[in-house]
C-alpha cells in the first residue's frame, strides 16, 4: 500500500508515513492471540481479498481466565449477531422517508449501535459489500400530526407540491404511516430515523448501548490516562449532538466508567484494565452522564463505551430556537471508522414556540409585510419538522489506481491491519496472525446517499417553494449544491432553480430569507448554490420555474474545483474530477444516464406542472423576516459581557508540513482555556481545508475575508454557525496567502461566543419568557450550585483528522480554579506557515 496518506486535505504534503510511526509506537505489543483465535472462529468469510500482515498483532487483551457475572445484556448481544442485511435502493422512484421518534420532557429513548451488513450495486462490476455500525432507536414516541391551520395550508396553493408532506393534510398522513412503521423502516434501511426533541425547556435522556462486537481499548491492560492520537479503539463509541445547547462536559456521572469509582468494580474485575478489557465484564458497564459530554472523570479526555456497555444521557435543555441538528458517535479514534454509517438527524421543532412562528420572526419593516406573510404562510405550511428532510452520507471505499482500497476507504480510515488495530467488523484475523477482508469492493469508487438511497428521484411542483433540511453529514468531502440540466452529450448545464436559505446549523439567519448566490471570479452569472462543509445543514427553500427532469449535482457549481492552481474554495468537492494523478475512480455517482459525467448527481429532481389554476409562487426578496435571536440569552450578543477574550486558531501546521492541527498542537498538547461565563472572540485561520467546529456553543460571525463575501453570500457577519469552512481566494493567490485569512485574502474569520453554562442541573430557564409560555417555570438553581469546570472540545469536523489529533480541548474554568496557570494562556496563531501544493494537484 502508498503512503498512508489519511490526512488528505487537498494540496498539502502529509507525513502519512510519520503519523503510522506514532501510532505504532502508541500500540503497546500486546498478545492478541486469544483475540485472533476468537475472530477467526466467529470468521465468515465473504471475501477472496488479498491477506494483510498485521505487523503490531495487538488487538486489545483478552484475559485468558476471569471469574465472570451473568451477561446482563446476553439477549441484546444476541439479537446483533443476528444483524440485518440493508440493500441500498438504487435509484427509487421516490425519496426514502426518514423515520420520526419525538423525545418528549421527561422522555427516554433507547440508541443502540450495531452491525448491520450493507450492500449497494449498480452492476456486478460495481458493487460494494460490507459490515458496518449503525444506529437503531427504540423508545419515545411517534410524532403526531402537525399542528392546526389546515386550512391554511390549503389555502396556500403556492405552497403545494406533491414532493413530500407540504400540507397538513399530507403531513398527517405520513405521520400516520410512521406512526405504524417507524421501527420496521429503520431494519430495512441504513438510517437512523430523526430524533424531534420536544422536551424544550425540560429534561429527555437517550440510553446508548453499543453492540459491536467486542474488542479491547488499543492499550488493555493499562487503561490509558492519556487518549492516543490516531485510530484506535475502533469498537468502542459514545454519543454527540449537535444543534442543542447543552452544558458542556458535564461532570455529573455515577456509575463506574471511570477510575474514579474503580472501588466499585465489579467482584469478578481483577481490577481497572480487566474491567475495560474484558467482554464479559462490559456489559455490565453502565454510566450516566448529563448534557453533551465526551469527556468523563479521571480518565482525562477519554469517555468511551465498550462493546457491551450503556451510556445513559440526559440532557437539560433551555428555550432554543428550533432547527435541525444532528447525532453520531465522537469517541477519539473510532470516528472516522463509524461516524459515516452511524448518524441521524436531531430536530428541534418549531411547534414547541409556546405563540407560533410570530414568537421567533417579525417583519424586518412595515415595506415588507406582504412578502414576510407570504414566508411565514410558507413556513407554518411545512414546518421545519415535517419539511422534507435530505440527508447526504457517503460510503467511503475508493481503490487507488492499483485496486488497492485508497486513503480515504472506510477501513483504512479506521483500521490498517499493518498498525494491529483492526475492526472485526471489516477483518477476519487468522491464527497466522494476518488480517482478511470482510468486504467485497469490486467498485472501487465512493457512494454518497440521499436518505440512504442511491440517486433517488425527488418531486417538485413548478413554481412552488417546497422546504428541505439538508444535512451533510459526510466525514470528509464538501457538497456544492447545484440543480443542473444533463444534456444528450453528458454536459451539464444549470436549471431554472433558486434556493433561499433560512438558517443553519440550527440557528435561524438573523435576516431571511437569502437567496443563495455565487459567482466565481471569471464567471459571466451567478447560479444559485448550497455550500455545505461536512456536518453542515441548512434550512432552504427551493423552487424550480420550468417543468422537466435535472439533477441535484455536487461539483457542476461556482465551486467547480480547479486542482491546478487551487483557486477555488477547495480541493475536496464531492463529485468533483480529480486529476488523473490522483489515481482514484470518480465516484459511483458521476455515473447517470449511462455516462460518466463530470460532477456527482445525488438526486434526481422532477418538475412536475402545477395545476394550470394556481398561479405561479412569487419569488420572496431577501430580508423580509427578523428572527429574534435575542430571546435566547446564549444568541443574545449584545448583552455578551464586554471585553471580549481573544485568541487565535490555525488549522495549518508548519510542523507537520500542512496537516490539520491546532496552532501545530495535536489533541492534548495543549489546553484552551475558558472561564466560565466570559465572551470569547476567536480568530480563526486556514479553515478552508478543515471545518471548524465547536461542541455546544454555535460561533457568530463578526468578520469575514473578502475573497469569501465577494464571490458567494452563503456567509456573512452577524450569521451563526457550529460548522465553518470558507472559500480562499479565487484568482492568483499564491497557496502561502491562502486559507481563511492571510495575504491577499484578507483578515481572518472572527467570530464570537459566550462561554454560558447554558443550562445548570434542574430546571433554569435562561429564556423564561418563552419557557414560562411553554408551561415551564423557572426555578431557582440549587443553593449547592457552585462553578465546576467543564471539558469540551473543537475539532476539524473531517471526523479523520479529529481522531488523528485536529482537535483541541476546550476547559471551561471557574475563577478560583487552582488547576489552571495564572496567567491564564491564550492562544496565538503561528506567525508563519511554510507548506505548498501538492504537485500531483
Ligand atoms: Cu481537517
Amino acid at each position: 500500500m502508498a503512503a498512508f496518506d489519511r490526512q488528505r486535505r487537498g494540496p498539502f504534503p502529509t507525513l502519512g508515513p510519520l503519523l503510522l510511526v506514532v501510532a505504532l509506537l502508541a500500540v503497546p505489543l500486546a498478545s492478541a492471540a486469544a483475540a485472533a483465535a476468537h475472530q477467526a472462529a466467529s470468521a465468515g468469510s465473504r471475501s477472496s481479498g488479498p491477506r494483510r500482515a498485521l505487523f503490531g498483532e495487538t488487538y486489545g487483551h483478552l484475559p485468558a481466565t476471569a471469574a465472570v457475572k451473568p451477561r446482563r445484556h446476553l439477549r441484546r448481544q444476541e439479537a446483533a449477531d443476528s444483524r440485518p442485511t440493508i440493500v441500498i435502493p438504487i435509484r427509487p422512484s421516490a425519496l426514502p422517508t426518514i423515520p420520526h421518534v419525538q423525545l418528549t420532557s421527561h422522555g427516554a429513548a433507547s440508541l443502540s449501535l450495531q452491525p448491520a451488513d450493507v450492500t449497494v450495486s449498480l452492476d456486478a462490476a460495481t458493487s460494494l459489500t460490507f459490515t458496518t455500525p449503525r444506529y437503531f432507536v427504540s423508545g419515545g414516541r411517534p410524532m403526531p400530526a402537525a399542528p392546526d391551520n389546515q386550512a391554511q395550508a390549503q389555502a396556500l396553493s403556492s405552497t403545494h407540491s406533491a414532493s413530500g408532506p407540504l400540507d397538513n393534510t399530507t403531513a398527517a398522513k405520513q405521520q400516520k404511516h410512521r406512526h405504524q412503521e417507524p421501527y420496521q423502516q429503520q431494519k430495512q434501511a441504513l438510517l437512523a430515523p430523526a430524533l424531534v426533541v420536544e422536551a424544550v425547556c425540560g429534561n429527555f435522556s437517550i440510553a446508548l448501548t453499543n453492540n459491536l462486537p467486542f474488542q479491547g481499548v488499543a492499550s488493555c491492560p493499562d487503561a490509558p490516562t492519556k487518549t492516543e492520537n490516531g485510530p484506535h479503539d475502533l469498537e468502542w463509541t459514545n454519543l454527540h449532538t449537535h444543534g442543542l445547547k447543552v452544558d458542556p462536559g458535564a461532570v455529573t456521572t455515577s456509575g463506574i466508567c471511570d477510575e474514579a469509582a474503580a472501588t466499585d468494580l465489579p467482584a469478578a474485575a481483577a481490577g481497572l484494565a480487566d474491567y475495560y478489557c474484558n467482554a464479559d465484564l462490559s456489559s455490565q458497564q453502565v454510566c450516566q452522564v448529563l448534557g453533551d459530554n465526551i469527556y468523563v472523570g479521571d480518565r482525562p479526555y477519554a469517555l468511551g463505551l465498550a462493546p457491551g456497555a450503556t451510556l445513559q444521557y440526559t440532557y437539560p435543555m433551555g428555550g432554543s430556537p428550533p432547527g435541525v441538528g444532528w447525532y453520531h458517535p465522537h469517541h477519539h479514534g473510532s470516528g472516522g471508522i463509524q461516524v459515516p454509517t452511524a448518524a441521524g438527524p436531531l430536530i428541534i421543532p418549531e411547534s414547541w414556540l409556546p405563540g407560533g412562528l410570530p414568537d421567533l420572526y417579525e417583519p424586518a419593516s412595515k415595506a415588507v409585510t406582504g412578502p414576510f406573510n407570504q414566508l411565514l404562510g410558507i413556513m407554518r405550511a411545512q414546518p421545519l419538522e415535517l419539511s422534507t428532510i435530505l440527508r447526504f452520507d457517503a460510503l467511503w471505499f475508493r481503490n487507488t489506481s492499483t485496486g488497492e482500497p485508497g486513503d480515504d476507504s472506510i477501513p483504512f480510515l479506521g483500521a490498517d491491519p499493518g498498525e494491529g488495530n483492526v475492526s472485526p467488523l471489516l477483518y477476519d484475523v487468522l491464527p497466522d496472525g494476518t488480517a482478511q477482508p470482510k468486504y467485497s469492493n469490486a467498485a472501487g469508487r465512493d457512494w454518497g446517499l440521499v436518505n440512504g438511497a442511491f440517486q433517488p428521484t425527488i418531486t417538485l411542483t413548478d413554481n412552488t417553494y417546497a422546504r428541505w433540511q439538508l444535512l451533510n453529514t459526510m466525514t470528509m468531502k464538501w457538497l456544492d449544491l447545484t440543480f443542473q440540466q444533463v444534456l444528450a452529450d453528458g454536459s451539464m448545464q444549470p436549471a431554472d432553480c433558486s434556493i433561499w436559505l433560512l438558517g443553519r446549523d440550527a440557528v435561524p439567519l438573523p435576516l431571511l430569507p437569502r437567496r443563495l448566490q455565487s459567482k466565481p471570479a471569471g464567471a459571466t452569472t451567478a447560479a444559485s448554490d448550497l455550500i455545505l462543509a461536512p456536518g453542515n445543514r441548512a434550512d432552504v427553500l427551493v423552487k424550480c420555474n420550468t417543468p422537466g427532469t435535472y439533477v441535484l449535482a455536487s461539483g457542476a457549481g461556482p465551486f467547480h474545483t480547479n486542482y491546478t492552481a487551487c483557486q477555488a474554495t477547495h480541493c475536496e468537492l464531492f463529485g468533483d474530477v480529480a486529476s488523473a494523478s490522483f489515481g482514484f475512480p470518480r465516484s459511483t455517482n458521476n455515473l447517470y444516464g449511462g455516462r460518466e459525467l463530470d460532477a456527482a448527481v445525488l438526486a434526481v429532481v422532477q418538475v412536475a406542472a402545477r395545476d394550470a389554476s394556481v398561479p405561479p409562487a412569487e419569488d420572496l426578496p431577501d430580508d423580509v423576516a427578523r428572527a429574534q435571536l435575542e430571546r435566547f440569552a446564549y444568541l443574545n450578543h449584545t448583552a455578551f459581557p464586554q471585553p471580549a477574550v481573544e485568541q487565535c486558531f490555525s488549522f495549518m501546521s508548519a510542523q507537520y508540513g500542512g496537516m490539520c492541527s491546532v496552532n501545530n498542537n495535536l489533541f492534548q498538547d495543549t489546553v484552551v482555556y475558558v472561564r466560565e461565563g466570559s465572551h470569547q472572540s476567536w480568530s480563526l485561520r486556514d479553515i478552508t481545508f478543515h471545518p471548524f467546529h465547536l461542541h455546544e456553543s454555535p460561533i457568530r460571525l463578526t468578520s469575514l475575508p473578502p475573497c469569501a463575501t465577494s464571490v458567494t453570500n452563503m456567509w456573512q457577519v452577524g450569521d451563526w454557525v457550529d460548522v465553518l469552512l470558507l472559500p480562499t481566494c479565487q484568482t492568483g493567490c499564491p497557496w502561502e496567502d491562502a486559507g481563511s485569512g492571510g495575504g491577499n485574502c484578507g483578515n481572518p474569520v472572527t467570530a464570537e461566543w459566550v462561554a454560558q453554562k447554558y443550562y445548570s442541573s434542574g430546571h433554569r430557564a435562561h429564556s423564561p419568557d418563552l419557557c414560562a409560555a411553554a408551561g415551564f417555570h423557572a426555578t431557582k438553581p440549587a443553593a449547592s450550585s457552585t462553578c465546576q469546570s467543564r471539558n469540551s472540545i473543537f475539532h476539524c469536523h473531517i471526523i479523520t483528522h479529529s481522531d488523528e489529533g485536529c482537535a483541541q480541548v476546550v476547559k471551561w474554568y471557574c475563577a478560583d480554579d487552582p488547576a489552571v496557570p495564572n496567567p491564564v494562556p491564550l492562544a496565538t496563531c503561528p506567525a508563519t506557515y511554510t507548506y505548498s501544493c501538492m504537485p500531483d494537484h
